[in-house]
């Protein structure tokens, strides 16, 4: 009884639901930890925006309760006068409609506020496809939240109890029953159908000509990045051969290995198909280039791969976005441990002229320090770097 008793306090609940609020303003308040070059900062509390906005709850909570108790005195000396008292049921309809109109404009406040601050436009091919599914199911669902809302709250205040009028009692309909149920089950399906082809089309893994491959490998806290040479095959990987110099586990007794480039940031150039083989080498880390609608996860043991074209290029982003400094990402959108925040690359979208002319300027992966490891005779590993410069990946 002891136990039921403390579960049921309404002073237990009230804490808690007070702890509730504090913690997730805690996690709102957190300022975004700085990005870029820098030291990996930890993420900052503002407790002063937190206690404010605890406060500012309190306050409210304290005035309806105020309110509330002046309306029950004023009905009791109603009644003590010999009138009739407080209509309860018209304030509640009243607050009823008070709640709607409120919560209309919060919904219009959501949109036109917080709506300008969701991504640019997709800057992949596919991406405008993920986006039209985005528009269509939002569209659908504002529809249905605003007739059921607006029906709700107005019926509630207009079907108020009144004694001159006795409700009407429907136990069952089954033709009510038929539209609730049919009616979503056919939007739904049309829904998920157009859904299963948008994600069969942009899943499809049939090759094309051009393709450019890209290996992305996942380690906490790192993405790295591996084009390949002038022969444009990525040389296999295997994981028993990963060393301090060898970080991917290249296998160096295949040619196709040779000359095979590692690089800091993603370039892409425009209008390419794009091939990503992601893999990930410590746990579950997860491709995420929100501008690009790209996202798959990388998953220790088992590759898998993206295929997209982007469409817009950096310096085109950079004019419709009116920021000078604007960048594509790629980012992890898996928590896998500390660092994880800070796991990311900056992508640049190029013509194919810039796209040729950065490729001929990077290192290959064959690193002097790893010929040295693999004990490679001096006379090959020069004429590998010379080809390397020229790398093409057409
Ligand atoms: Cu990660």
């Amino acid at each position: 009884m002891a136990f039921r008793k403390f579960i049921n306090s309404k002073t237990l609940l009230s804490f808690f639901a007070a702890f509730m609020l504090l913690g997730t303003n805690v996690l709102m308040a957190q300022t975004p930890a700085a990005t870029g070059a820098g030291e990996p900062e930890a993420p900052q509390v503002d407790w002063a925006g937190v206690s404010y906005y605890v406060l500012i709850f309190f306050l409210i909570c304290l005035g309806v309760a105020v309110i509330g108790k002046i309306l029950k005195i004023y009905d009791l000396t109603l009644k003590i006068q010999g009138k009739k008292g407080l209509k309860w049921n018209t304030v509640m309809g009243v607050i009823c409609l008070v709640f709607l109109i409120a919560g209309i404009y919060g919904a219009y406040w959501s949109f036109t506020v917080q709506g300008s601050m969701t991504l640019p436009e997709s800057a992949s091919a596919h991406g405008v496809n993920i986006d039209e599914m985005f528009t269509v199911t939002t569209v659908l669902t504002m529809i249905v939240f605003f007739i059921t809302q607006i029906l709700l709250f107005t019926f509630l205040f207009r079907y108020r109890h009144s004694d001159k009028r006795r409700a009407y009692f429907l136990p069952h309909d089954n033709t009510i029953e038929k539209i609730w149920t049919i009616a979503p089950a056919i939007v739904l399906t049309i829904l998920v159908v157009f859904g299963f082809f948008t994600w069969q089309k942009i899943m499809d893994t049939s090759e094309k000509v051009g393709d450019i491959n890209i290996d992305i490998t996942g380690h906490q806290y790192k993405w790295e990045l591996r084009y390949p040479g002038k022969d444009g095959i990525l040389g296999p990987k295997d994981f028993k051969l990963v060393t301090g110099f060898n970080k991917l586990g290249v296998n160096f007794k295949k040619r196709s290995s040779f000359d095979d480039l590692a690089v800091d940031t993603m370039y892409l150039p425009v209008h390419k198909t794009i091939r990503l083989n992601i893999q990930a080498q410590d746990v579950i880390h997860s491709v995420y280039m929100p501008h690009f609608r790209v996202q798959l996860n990388a998953v220790p043991g088992l590759p898998t791969f993206f295929k997209f074209t982007p469409t817009i290029t950096t310096a085109e982003m950079r004019r419709k976005t009116d920021d000078p400094k604007f960048e594509y990402l790629v980012y992890c959108n898996k928590v896998c441990g500390g660092g994880h925040y800070n796991m990311q690359a900056v992508v640049r979208v190029v013509t194919e002229a810039e796209y040729q002319a950065w490729l001929s300027r990077q290192k290959p992966y064959l690193t002097d320090q790893l010929k040295k490891e693999l004990h490679f005779a001096a006379a090959e590993s020069s004429k590998s770097v010379s080809q390397n410069r020229l790398a093409l990946n057409n």
